[in-house]
């Protein structure tokens, strides 16, 4: 008798179980889903929100055009029955993906088209800079934090602002490894246009407010196509701290150079020491024998009057002979 009742109960059990999910469906919010975006290419990511019942399991899954399942994942809803679902888009061949979320007859279906890679719009190179060159596409840039802010400039008697979003480029060039304040910054443009303020050092760029603008006024810049295609410009700030802006138009990117290093006075080739060799390459210099450098003049005037020539050889051989301890230019 006892046996037979537990029987009972488990059958019990096993139907009301079975008709749990019924009952529970007939109570549920209708999930529902909005996309970030309606078009992404393979690898970036695109964010998948909407609600459903409070703290509820939100599965997700992304299928292709051969209804393969190329993404199965869940995720928990909030109290509230908020979800919010980041994801990548898988590598596939299909045209558009379809991502479908909630179970049984709750689901929500949205279609995603799969958009050819993103061009690269800007580009860091030079010295510091991670492998050399870092790249970035758009959303790549957007990704570093967006910042929208106003700059101003005087046009026909009139002062015009403008709002201007894009990313610091002290903040790209940090992403990129350059970090560096007195390492200089040179902006690459597209259209040939140059100006003597395109080369800054990072903390120059850094209090001008530099910034590298994708949209002003809420509006892309147009791409002009070619060889001076470019979709973004470069904004800052004025040297005296006005938000007055400079436009340094179709940026492709910038060039990082790092500082010079410290001259040596009297060390013309750069071994670390001051001694007849150098006063030798200064004497083949008088003598149009050999060129020497930028750096290698600067360490060659020992005299101080802004010429090289024999007299720094001769204070040099001086030198290396100890008949004198220090250089007049070190006066
Ligand atoms: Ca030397
Ligand atoms: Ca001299």
């Amino acid at each position: 008798m006892k046996f037979r009742r537990t029987v009972w109960l488990q059958i019990t059990l096993l139907l009301l179980m079975l008709c749990l999910p019924a009952v529970a469906g007939a109570n549920s919010t209708e999930i529902s889903l909005v996309l970030s975006t309606s078009t992404a290419a393979i690898g970036e990511s695109v964010t998948a929100s909407g609600t459903t019942n409070p703290n509820a399991w939100v599965p997700l899954k992304i299928v292709d055009e051969e209804e393969s399942i190329l993404v199965f994942d869940t995720w928990k809803a909030d109290a509230s029955g908020n979800y919010s679902i980041d994801f990548i888009v898988p590598d596939t061949n299909s045209e558009t993906l379809t991502i479908v979320v909630g179970e049984g007859s709750n689901v929500a279906v949205e279609t995603l088209i799969v958009g050819t890679e993103q061009p690269v719009v800007f580009t860091v190179t030079g010295d510091g800079v991670t492998a050399g060159e870092k790249t970035y596409t758009l959303n790549q840039l957007k990704a570093l934090g967006e910042t929208t802010d106003s700059y101003s400039y005087f046009s026909s008697g009139q002062t015009v602002t403008q709002s201007c979003t894009g990313v610091l480029l002290g903040t790209v060039l940090a992403d990129a490894g350059v970090t560096d304040p007195d390492w200089e910054i040179t902006v690459l443009t597209t259209d040939g246009y140059t100006h003597e303020t395109y080369t800054v050092t990072l903390q120059e760029s850094i209090d001008n407010a530099y910034l590298v603008t994708y949209l002003v006024n809420g509006e892309p810049f147009e791409d002009m196509g070619g060889e001076t295609s470019s979709t973004i410009r470069i904004y800052r700030n004025h040297d005296d701290g006005s938000s007055w802006l400079n436009r340094l138009k179709l940026v492709s990117g910038v060039e990082v150079t790092s500082a010079q290093p410290p001259v040596l006075p009297g060390d013309v080739d750069g071994d670390g020491s001051v001694d007849i060799d150098d006063a030798q390459l200064i004497a083949l210099y008088d003598a149009q024998l050999t060129t020497l450098t930028e750096q290698q003049l600067a360490a060659a005037d020992v005299s101080g009057d802004e010429l090289v020539d024999i007299d720094d050889a001769l204070l040099i051989a001086q030198y290396d002979a100890q008949l004198i301890s220090d250089f007049p230019v070190n006066q």
